[in-house]
């Protein structure tokens, strides 16, 4: 840990990771107590501030994230990731939700810091995602030693192209509906709650006078919206098993319609105060492997395809998620993840902290 953040400042890289931007950090270059840690990462990214104007922040929720990277002691398992979502005008740390899309950026992240070593042409890295306990395989090119990062992906949401980073999750242990039901009635509403990576509440879009394909900004606009699907969440929460999640990131709220692109089922994300300009990784696997169970919000409507990755619109295009679901011997559903993204490099150096809050 370096003596003085202000001064000195404190190593730190800039990458995209899919769809978000974030701040990546060795934890060994951050103060070892939680506190201390969220307190100085305030002070890097700008926050409290809607503009982040101090800060690293990009003022969305979707560019004030931390990521915290260190070599796993855990059999198995080469590195431990910890996302920190970081409050744009609020001073808030939350542990208590993962990251798909900064997620990407880990495997080239270890390598670059030397927490991994690079493989031949492709290096494989297994990540402990800390908040959840969920495990994930990144498999991304590293010719030369090094992670490279242009190539030919496109992925919706992002500019042109880069390397293509494969994602594996398996929340396989974990059952994909905390309740049991493929369906719950919450303040008026049918909902389902699935986590296959991210928890999620499924909702009829037109249960809540939304057609489903209106743009992010239209959605924010209607503050009757926001009120009417934050009661659902409120409700969610302790099913989840989150208590009281007025202060938490998660559960995320997911409208559901008719896909119009050809995809499988049309999504607006919730996550939860602003809507999502795309939709997250493991968002898409938990609505992917949802819409697959007998009885849950959209399965009437949803275009299953018995074979290949399920496409979910999302505002500015499709996320393609390949997911296994199967119920046990007791009748317990389980899922399982695999998505393709990209990750970029964007800044490497040091970050210097404001003063003071
Ligand atoms: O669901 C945003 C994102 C996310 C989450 C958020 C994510 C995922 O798109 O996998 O990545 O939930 O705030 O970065």
């Amino acid at each position: 840990m370096v003596a003085d953040p202000v001064r000195d400042g404190v190593r730190c890289m800039l990458m995209r990771g899919g769809t978000s931007k974030g701040a990546y950090f060795v934890a060994d270059d951050l103060p070892e107590d939680p506190d201390a840690r969220d307190e100085l990462l305030l002070r890097i990214m700008g926050s409290p501030d809607p503009r982040q104007i101090d800060g690293l922040g990009g003022a969305h929720p979707l560019t004030s994230k931390v990521a915290v990277v260190s070599r796993s002691t855990e059999p198995g398992i080469d590195v431990d990731y910890l996302f920190l979502q970081i409050g744009v005008d609020e001073p808030t740390v939350s542990t208590r939700q993962t990251c798909g899309n900064l997620l990407a950026g880990i495997g080239p992240f270890a390598v670059e810091r030397g927490l991994v070593p690079a493989v031949d042409e492709a290096t494989t890295v297994r990540i402990r995602l800390v908040n959840t306990g969920d495990i994930a395989t990144a498999v991304f090119a590293t010719p030369g030693g090094r992670p490279d990062y242009d190539g030919d992906e496109a992925i919706d949401g992002v500019p042109g192209t880069a390397a293509r980073i494969e994602l594996e999750l398996g929340a396989a242990d974990k059952p994909l509906l905390p309740t049991g039901n493929p369906t719950d009635e919450l303040d008026g509403h049918a909902a389902t709650l699935v986590d296959n990576g991210m928890p999620v509440v499924l909702l009829r879009a037109e249960d809540f006078g939304v057609a489903g394909d209106e743009s992010p900004a239209e959605l924010e606009s209607r503050p009757d919206l926001a009120t009417a699907v934050e009661r659902v969440r409120l409700a969610a929460g302790p099913l989840f098993g989150f208590g009281d999640v007025a202060d938490q990131t998660v559960p995320k709220m997911i409208l559901v319609s008719p896909p119009r692109n050809g995809g499988v089922v049309s999504t607006r994300a919730f996550i939860p105060k602003r809507v999502h300009t795309a939709l997250g990784v493991l968002m898409a696997a938990s609505v992917a492997a949802g819409v697959r169970i007998p009885g849950a919000v959209g399965s009437d409507f949803a275009r299953v395809r018995a074979q290949g990755p399920s496409d979910i619109e999302h505002p500015t295009g499709v996320l393609a998620s390949a997911v296994h679901v199967a119920q046990d011997a007791d009748g317990v559903w389980h899922g399982t993840s695999t998505s393709v993204r990209t990750a970029r490099k964007l800044f490497d150096g040091v970050a210097f902290a404001r003063p003071r809050l």
